[in-house]
């Protein structure tokens, strides 16, 4: 039921509709506070949950750090802007330009072989890879997402530092934007915060 709406006072039994069995006006209060309660924490778990607000007082030393991003071309302006706050996330915590690598890669499918051209260097110390895969007619975006959070996994664990997901999936193009600098955050400033905390693990 939309927040808006008020609930009804009284709540018909399930089973009792044709005796217009009603419940206690108590009940119904008590009933109409849990939904509320759920309402409040539903809202709490999608709008409130990004990273993009977070604490950096624990935070490792990242002067000395070397990160590659990998971005993907797909959707480009929304992944310029993830890629710009990772940018400027690192750079805040201390990492230096020059020690930030940043590479292109054709769509969210070729992240996968990019991070491992990166990770396997020695001196790269984490990868950030960016992407927006939004959903279309046919399950493209299924077979790209799946592909390339478990291809990120496994270089991750192949060469033992951290290979973020920094991958932006939604169904339209507006959610997108609310995930790349809008009202959800930025999805690009979160993987960089997720990078420099695995630095500190
Ligand atoms: C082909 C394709 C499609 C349909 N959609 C997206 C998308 O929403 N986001 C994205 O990053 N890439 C997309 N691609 C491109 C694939 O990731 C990949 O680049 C091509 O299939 C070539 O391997």
């Amino acid at each position: 039921m939309p927040f808006s709406e008020p609930y009804p006072l009284f709540y018909t039994q399930p089973g009792n509709e044709q005796k217009g069995e009603a419940l206690l006006p108590a009940r119904a209060g008590r009933i109409r506070e849990i939904c509320f309660i759920r309402e409040i924490c539903d809202f709490m778990a999608t709008a409130l949950q990004n990273l993009s607000t977070y604490d950096s007082a624990g935070f490792t030393d990242i002067s000395e750090k070397r990160f590659g991003l990998v971005v993907a071309e797909w959707n480009r302006e929304l992944t310029d802007t993830l890629s710009n706050g990772a940018y400027e996330t690192l750079l805040k915590h201390g990492a230096k330009p020059e020690n930030i690598f940043r590479n292109t890669v054709p769509g969210s499918f070729e992240l996968t072989l990019g991070a491992q051209l990166l990770a396997q260097h020695d001196e790269m110390d984490a990868v950030i890879c960016l992407g927006v895969v939004i959903k279309g007619d046919t399950k493209h975006d299924d077979y790209i997402c799946h592909a390339v959070a478990q291809g990120l996994t496994t270089v991750g664990l192949k060469y033992n530092k951290p290979v973020i997901f920094g991958l932006v999936t939604t169904n339209t193009l507006e959610q997108a934007w609310d995930r790349a600098g809008g009202r959800h955050g930025n999805k690009g400033v979160e993987a960089a915060v997720a990078a420099i905390q695995m630095l500190g693990f």
